[in-house]
């Protein structure tokens, strides 16, 4: 054994003995403190050095495999990453957490506090950049060799806070205590041109003058998997200057135009835009796309390029997957670096751009799909203008040779017609391989409408791959008490291959199986409650039921109906107060876009109901509702564990798949939801009988858009929506401004776009079965279990296998060989 693997060795942790002198070591040399002189912080950072250290060999020897063996890589570039901590996860991943917390006990530190300071890295808005964290850990685990490419913001998304009902919202600066996580890579740092024009030389050649370049800095997560034995790395960049100072100007003393320049470069990973489905910010945003993509391409293409010398067989050794539009100008970027940097013809270049890129779409909704005026375009990214001018006008001969009639403005990714600019999902498609969406309802929709022309010139490009979550973080490390049940009976093969834990099915017929199910959630509500208590001084009962709708605050996620149901429920509890209500909790969290008005007052709508109904003594426990402010990642894993109910309310055909929905039925929470997005496809694998469905079809909406929907007369002939509306709509819940949700109520009067009266009716009645359901508490129980059994299938591990085979073309082991383990 030579010195250095001694040394090696040396930090591997086996005992709690290990870990603490591992973080004595990291307190003194790395953070500089004594132990006796240490705060939270402190011990924090130092943990979190010590783990990340156990991390370091095998990410190494993940990557020296994956050069060994020349194998096929995967690039997942995403605009959001919504990781939330990694400490916890990490440490559970690594098996190390029972001689942590002994370590930390005995140093005199508190664990679980410890867990709790880490900040949330909230690199995201919601699912979109949610799913990207969970991919990473599902790549990992399958040992694939990935990168996650994204940007380093130094604001994640907004601290949303409750003023009188109203959100508030505050910058999030998850940096300012350090990221311990991350290895700073100065040595790895691209030009990333801007702006200028393009000039032909008199051979023909296009030749790029941008009018500014700035840097694109690397910054390192290595991302452990279950076992942790692979590890990836998820590369954010961040802005830097070319030059820090223009020392010219600060030597005449003009000391804010001398930084100038180095304000507007780290501009680009300042902040990430809290905007969840629409556009915004036009300028900065195309920049911050560029910006990280064009780094991401330089840097994939160097490692290629590292050990290979064809750049013609490209496609053969990497795959890049484009999650959503945000970085559809990865066509343009590939092609011009194949053609400009390295030489290669237009037409071999968009070839190998189309079998490497792959795109996955998250909307259906027209408002959402990216599109950047051309002289916006134009003037930030000239060349590229022109490399999409060419491939739409090779696209167009493909349509034109096409037999369909096509409607060709309709196909055009520069579209020439009144709207003028560029269609970044038509850019996307043309330039990929497969474009999927993310359930099977939103692939077919996809073919029906947005890409139903594109879908007939290039048949069987699109797909569907139906989103995942990682069952680490979502059940074992977040749900203990389930975790544990699961594993006493059924073993723990379900951490590393979720289908494994159908076998718990059989228990659902077990009365004492019941009993400690039933034990596990009770356990999960009680933290609940103390957390409700702490945090809004509402005083909520465990026994109630936890009806629970937790994501983006948007109109087509229908928390109106939601709100709306609870005021019908008020109000019937206040007429009968002496009959046989099923108490209930209703929580919700969730953020709405600072500029999204709409969302904004059916915050306030949630809050001032809930001022009602919480200090209505007549209500008691019957009926309680709560609105958790900031809900993120952290939130999101107590509030789940604890649900009952979770409700997956949009309209149908408008939300693409949700992945929430997975989390809530996985952990023993029935879901009353739509026929939408992955619903219907839980709905299949738990059972018709085994979840609350009610509404409108998809089919049934696309052919009320067409035929006209009414909403005055259903108001007119349902008793209890019109009572409701006038509530809410003359200001019996903000008695202080009575016009407050005027505006709310005309929207459904006149314009229910999202057809909230629609379904009012079907909710309600689904609603009343949920409350008889959830008094059979044998048969409750039941249920749950099944869902908790059923669901296995909607594990990120499985979704990722499905990329790999029909997407990305690379192996993966089988479930068995995960969880025996091995290098
Ligand atoms: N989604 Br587009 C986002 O979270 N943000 C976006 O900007 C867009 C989509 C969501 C979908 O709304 C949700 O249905 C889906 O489960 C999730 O992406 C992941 O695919």
């Amino acid at each position: 054994m030579n010195a250095a693997t001694a040394v090696t060795l040396s930090r591997r942790i086996e005992d709690a003995e290990d870990v603490k002198r591992l973080i004595i070591e990291k307190l003194k040399y790395a953070v500089g403190k004594d132990p006796e002189h240490s705060v939270r912080q402190d011990w924090s950072a130092a943990l979190i050095l010590a783990v990340r250290d156990q991390l370091v060999d095998h990410w190494m020897a993940s990557t020296r495999r994956a050069y060994e063996q020349d194998q096929k890589r995967v690039y997942y570039l995403s605009m959001e990453f919504l990781i939330g901590r990694l400490l916890k996860d990490t440490i559970i991943n690594l098996g190390l957490e029972a001689p942590v917390r002994e370590a930390l006990t005995e140093l005199g530190a508190d664990y679980d506090e410890i867990l709790r300071s880490e900040p949330d890295a909230a690199l995201g808005n919601g699912g979109l950049g949610r799913l990207a964290a969970c991919f990473l850990d599902s790549m990992s685990t399958l040992g694939i060799p990935a990168h996650g490419y994204g940007i380093r913001y130094e604001n994640g998304l907004f601290r949303q806070s409750i003023h009188d009902g109203w959100q508030a919202e505050e910058p999030e600066d998850w940096l300012v205590t350090g990221h311990n996580w991350e290895f700073e890579r100065p040595e790895v740092i691209y030009n990333i041109p801007f702006g200028g024009e393009v000039i032909t030389t008199p051979e023909g050649k296009a030749v790029w003058h941008p009018a500014e370049v700035m840097l694109a800095a690397a910054y390192d997560t290595p991302i452990a998997g279950w076992r942790g034995r692979h590890v990836n790395t998820l590369r954010l960049w961040a802005g830097k200057p070319a030059k820090r100072v223009d020392l010219d100007r600060f030597n005449r003393g003009e000391y804010l135009s001398a930084m100038e320049a180095a304000v507007r470069a780290e501009t680009v990973s300042r902040i990430l835009y809290p905007d969840d489905t629409t556009e915004e910010g036009k300028n900065l945003r195309l920049r911050q796309e560029f910006f990280f993509t064009s780094a991401s391409l330089q840097d994939l293409l160097r490692r290629y390029l590292s050990s290979h010398d064809d750049i013609s067989k490209l496609p053969e050794k990497v795959a890049i997957q484009l999650n959503d539009t945000h970085p559809a100008i990865a066509v343009a970027e590939l092609m011009r670096l194949l053609v400009d940097t390295h030489g290669l013809s237009m037409e071999v270049a968009f070839q190998l751009t189309r079998e490497t890129l792959s795109y996955t779409n998250h909307t259906l909704m027209p408002e959402a799909l990216e599109r950047w005026s051309l002289q916006l375009f134009g003037s930030v990214l000239p060349r590229h203008l022109d490399i999409i001018r060419w491939i739409d006008e090779q696209h167009l001969r493909t349509a034109a040779a096409a037999k369909r009639t096509l409607d060709l403005e309709r196909v055009r990714i520069v579209d020439h017609t009144n709207g003028q600019g560029v269609r970044m999902g038509h850019l996307a498609f043309v330039g990929s391989h497969r474009v999927n969406g993310v359930s099977a309802l939103h692939a077919d929709l996809m073919k029906q409408t947005v890409f139903q022309d594109l879908d007939s010139l290039y048949p069987s490009r699109i797909l569907g791959v139906t989103n995942g979550v990682t069952p680490r973080r979502w059940l074992h490390s977040c749900n203990k008490p389930l975790s544990d049940l699961l594993i006493e009976t059924i073993g723990e093969d379900w951490i590393g291959d979720l289908e494994a834990i159908e076998a718990v099915a059989p228990y659902a017929e077990d009365a004492a199986f019941r009993e400690r199910f039933r034990a596990a959630k009770h356990e999960n509500k009680c933290r609940l409650v103390a957390e409700i208590q702490s945090r809004v001084g509402i005083h909520v009962s465990p026994d109630a039921m936890f009806d629970v709708q937790i994501k983006r605050m948007h109109e087509y996620k229908r928390q109106l109906l939601n709100i709306m149901e609870a005021v019908a429920q008020y109000f019937a509890i206040r007429n009968d107060p002496a009959a046989d209500w099923t108490p209930r909790v209703k929580i919700f969290g969730g953020k709405a876009a600072p500029g999204y008005e709409m969302a904004k007052l059916i915050i306030k709508l949630i809050n001032d109901v809930a001022r009602a109904v919480n200090s209505d003594p007549v209500i008691g426990d019957r009926l309680k509702i709560v609105f958790l402010p900031n809900y993120n990642v952290s939130t999101a894993e107590r509030i789940i564990p604890a649900a009952d109910l979770s409700e997956q309310i949009s309209t149908a055909g408008m939300e693409a798949s949700g992945t929430g929905n997975m989390k809530l039925a996985l952990n023993g929470a029935l879901t009353i939801g739509t026929l939408d997005g992955a619903n219907v496809e839980i709905c299949d694998r738990v059972g018709r009988e085994n979840i609350h469905i009610f509404g409108l079809t998809a089919e049934d909406v696309a052919n009320y858009r067409i035929s006209g929907y009414d909403s005055r007369a259903v108001i007119d002939g349902n008793e209890t929506l019109k009572t409701v509306l006038d509530a809410i709509g003359s200001g019996v819940f903000s008695p202080e401004d009575p016009n407050r949700f005027r505006a709310i109520v005309d929207r459904l009067s006149y314009d229910d776009y999202f057809f909230v009266t629609a379904d009012f009716a079907a909710y309600l009645d689904e609603q009343r079965k949920v409350d008889r359901a959830f008094m059979d508490k044998e048969d409750w129980t039941r249920r749950t279990i099944l869902n908790t059994a059923r669901v296995g299938w909607f594990s990120a591990d499985r979704a990722i296998r499905d990329y790999a085979r029909e997407i990305w073309n690379v192996e993966t082991p089988s479930a068995k060989e995960i969880n025996q383990g091995g290098e």
